[in-house]
């Protein structure tokens, strides 16, 4: 980043706002009450048993899941801070079975906002980095009230995403469609401020992210895949491979925008009738979209992730993204299985 002082994301937005015209002040006020619910969710998160905040809530959400106190806290955050803003039709989230309505109080704006509050609930007890992600899409024509259907659209259809890392540091990773960049809150401030600009992921690595614990469970191909990762150089892919999974998406995927690397959550037999573990719609197609903004790749080991047709609010997909090359690779693997068809 050049000498000169970083600029805040507001003033990051009325630029973008400025020179293209794909981002108008509707969108612009969106992603700004966003990242202010995220400086709410980092005081909270930064609080832990100070805040009385960790720990379960003793509730569970649509995927059958405990909700952590954090789950809730954050999404009650999220949806307090964008109810009043006039740029939103509706929302919907990993804790909510439903899409969630913008009172009838407050006026109604064009987009859809999609979520997940608290992302890596796995690891809030235990001090390691935790996120928010979110999507944004256009509000069909006409619809007022918008249900679950008028969510379900194929990520290629994003207008913004991004996601808030809660770590050392607080990042902001956004795209708006042309390019992927970083803001750094200043705590002293109060402030996103611009720390990256046009961040690129490395097309090549050595290094991958996934839950070995799993790999019983894997199909023929991805057994195969991860088999020559680790045979290393002596094996088919001629070079080393380290292994890192923080199982917090935002830490594993943030580390890949910043040094590369291959994130890989697949389809598995542990539940066979699940698709995969990861959301595609505020889990998987956000994180694509940043990620193919970034110079990277994202598939579902089979199709391009921002292809998936959507068909349910909650549905899960596999997940293989990162550095383009070696996610070429991953796919070639498993699209050559088919093929052949083993
Ligand atoms: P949530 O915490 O939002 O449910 O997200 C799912 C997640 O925690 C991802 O962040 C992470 O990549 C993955 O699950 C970890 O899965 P596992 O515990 O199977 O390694």
């Amino acid at each position: 980043m050049s000498s000169s002082r970083p600029i805040s994301l507001m003033r990051f937005l009325i630029e973008e706002q400025r020179a293209h015209q794909h981002i108008n002040a509707d969108l612009r006020l969106l992603i700004e009450v966003v990242a202010r619910a995220c400086k709410t969710i980092a005081i909270a998160v930064g609080k832990g048993d100070l805040g009385g905040v960790l720990g379960e809530a003793g509730s569970g959400n649509v995927q059958g899941e405990a909700q952590q106190k954090l789950d809730v806290l954050s999404n009650e955050i999220l949806l307090e801070a964008n109810a009043w803003g006039g740029h939103l039709a509706g929302c919907a989230s990993e804790e909510m079975d439903d899409p969630h309505p913008i009172p009838d109080v407050y006026p109604k704006g064009n987009y859809l906002l999609l979520f997940d509050p608290l992302d890596g609930s796995s690891n809030i007890d235990v001090n390691i980095s935790v996120g928010t992600i979110f999507s944004v899409l256009r509000c069909p024509d006409g619809v007022t009230e918008p249900k679950a259907e008028h969510y379900c659209q194929p990520g290629t259809a994003q207008v913004a995403a991004g996601y808030t890392v809660y770590g050392p540091s607080t990042l902001l990773v956004l795209t708006l469609g042309h390019g992927t960049h970083v803001f750094t809150l200043d705590r002293e401030l109060g402030s996103f401020m611009l720390t990256r600009r046009d961040l690129q992921i490395p097309a090549q690595t050595r290094e991958f992210a996934v839950n070995m614990s799993n790999q019983r469970h894997w199909e023929e191909p991805m057994q195969r895949y991860v088999g020559d990762l680790l045979a290393g150089k002596e094996g088919p892919r001629g070079k080393d491979y380290n292994m890192r999974w923080v199982a917090s998406m935002v830490a594993d995927v943030h580390r890949i925008l910043t040094r590369g690397g291959i994130f890989l959550y697949p389809w598995d037999r542990k539940d066979p009738g699940k698709p995969g573990k990861l959301r595609l719609m505020y889990e998987a197609n956000p994180m694509a979209f940043i990620v193919e903004q970034a110079g990277g790749r994202a598939t579902t080991g089979r199709e391009r992730l921002l292809d998936v047709t959507p068909n349910a609010l909650h549905q899960r997909v596999p997940v293989f993204l990162g550095s383009r090359e070696e996610v070429d690779e991953a796919t070639r693997y498993h699209r050559e299985h088919d093929a052949a068809g083993a």
